[in-house]
């Protein structure tokens, strides 16, 4: 698996030939507007990267999830920001195609797959992030529908997206009272909170999502009551993965740029390429990020076969690989001096925007707390 064949470059030729073209050249401008360029995005499911591991009934790409995180890879050398929001559709999607009955698979996922439908994700609530399992956010079945009431904090593309797949309470008892449901934009009593400002991620909106009452079919019921924190924390496997992803193609671009950079910068008489001391630290860099896309590819084959240690692996990859990419970034940043920390270069972007992957997706402190369970077997 280490070695690609035809069709698995090919595969990453489309998804780096994509970020070239339409992600990299824009990243800074969209950064800088907070645009969420939702053509762009239209464009990246005519490629099928908008249902990459969603069965191709449905107008999904059916690839494995090892296809999926060298794609998300690739993404984030144009943007990480961007890429990452692909991936949280992706495991939207992923949810809906796995969990879903016939008929909301029919009903959601060719919108969804072509991207034409934009979804989030909505487990996160301003009193619960990594205790996700206390969340308080209730829905109350009412003849043919549910009356979902509460608020749901941080939800990426929240605003701009179509279709939020939400967990909420449907009884009292810890994660097994949870329950997850398909709710579209137009929900009534839905709104949204402000964009929040942030310190990266700005190509993509942030907002809260209200629950005032709001109105939804009990035909949108995701896999039944009581199921929801185990089908968002199983669609978080695959996110953890993708995440690690984009902070290894961002760092891999901040990367290549710090070497076309040490190219030409000339320092006490020499380039900066020349210097020893600066060749081991790119020497590091790049063993990092090896060794993160490693246990990366070891990861995702596990989720790929259903493996037992499959959950411990994601989390581990998920650790390890934004660590990994958000030092490389750093550092990368530290080697172009003052022009670091400028704007223009797109490094202080690349840091800005990685950072925020050791938070979220499972902060990487729960993911120490999900690989120690595994090793003291709690
Ligand atoms: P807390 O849970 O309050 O944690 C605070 C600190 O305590 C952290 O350092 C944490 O690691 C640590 N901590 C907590 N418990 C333990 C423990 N048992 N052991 C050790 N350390 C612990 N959520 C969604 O549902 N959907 C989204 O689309 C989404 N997008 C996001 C986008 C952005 C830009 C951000 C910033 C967040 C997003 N989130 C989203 C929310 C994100 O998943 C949470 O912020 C994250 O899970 C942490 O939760 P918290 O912020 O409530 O921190
Ligand atoms: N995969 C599959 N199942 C899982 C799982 C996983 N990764 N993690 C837990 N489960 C199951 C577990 O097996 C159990 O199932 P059952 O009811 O059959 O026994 C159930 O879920 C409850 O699990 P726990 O007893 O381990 O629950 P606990 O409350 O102790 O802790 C913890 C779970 C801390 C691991 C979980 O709350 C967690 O992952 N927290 C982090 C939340 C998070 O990642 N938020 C990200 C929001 S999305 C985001 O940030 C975006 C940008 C989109």
């Amino acid at each position: 698996m280490f070695v690609l064949d035809e069709d698995e470059q090919a595969i990453v030729d489309t998804a780096r030939g994509f970020a070239d073209e339409l992600l990299a050249p824009n990243a800074l401008e969209w950064d800088e507007h907070k645009h969420f360029p939702i053509d762009v995005l239209r464009k990246a499911g005519s490629l099928g990267m908008g249902g990459i591991y969603v069965g191709e009934d449905v107008g999904g790409s059916g690839l494995r999830r090892v296809d999926a995180v060298r794609i998300f890879e690739q993404l984030a050398t144009g943007c990480p920001a961007i890429a990452a929001y692909i991936s949280i559709h992706n495991m939207a999607a992923w949810m809906i195609d796995s969990y879903g009955t016939e008929a909301q698979r029919n009903r959601w996922l060719p919108g969804l797959t072509s991207m034409d439908l934009l979804a989030s994700y909505a487990l996160t609530e301003p009193g619960v992030g990594s205790d996700a399992a206390a969340l308080s956010t209730r829905a109350v079945r009412d003849g043919d529908d549910y009356l979902l009431t509460g608020v749901k904090q941080f939800i990426s593309g929240a605003g701009s997206t179509d279709v939020y797949v939400l967990m909420a309470r449907t009884d009292d008892a810890g994660s097994r009272g949870i329950s997850a449901f398909i709710v579209p934009a137009d929900t009534p009593g839905l709104s949204f909170g402000a964009n929040e400002k942030k310190m990266g991620w700005n190509a993509q909106p942030t907002r809260q999502v209200i629950l005032d009452e709001a109105r939804v079919p009990a035909a949108n019921l995701l896999g039944g009551e009581g199921n929801g924190f185990r089908i968002a924390m199983n669609g978080l496997n695959g996110g953890r993965l993708n995440i690690a992803a984009c902070s290894l193609g961002g760092g891999q671009s901040a990367l290549d740029r710090t070497v076309a950079y040490m190219a030409q910068r000339t320092a006490f008489g020499a380039r900066l390429l020349d210097n020893a001391a600066l060749q081991f630290d790119l020497a590091d860099m790049r063993t990092s990020l090896e060794a993160a896309r490693t246990l990366l590819w070891r990861a995702a084959a596990a989720l790929d076969a259903d493996a037992a240690d499959k959950v411990e692996l994601c989390a581990m990859a998920k650790r390890f690989g934004t660590d990994a990419g958000f030092e490389v970034a750093n550092k990368a940043l530290q080697l172009h001096g003052g022009y670091g920390y400028l704007a223009e270069y797109g490094i202080e972007k690349i840091v800005r925007d990685l950072r925020v992957h050791q938070i979220l997706e499972g902060t990487n402190e729960i993911m120490r707390v999900v690989v120690a369970r595994s090793v003291v077997g709690a």
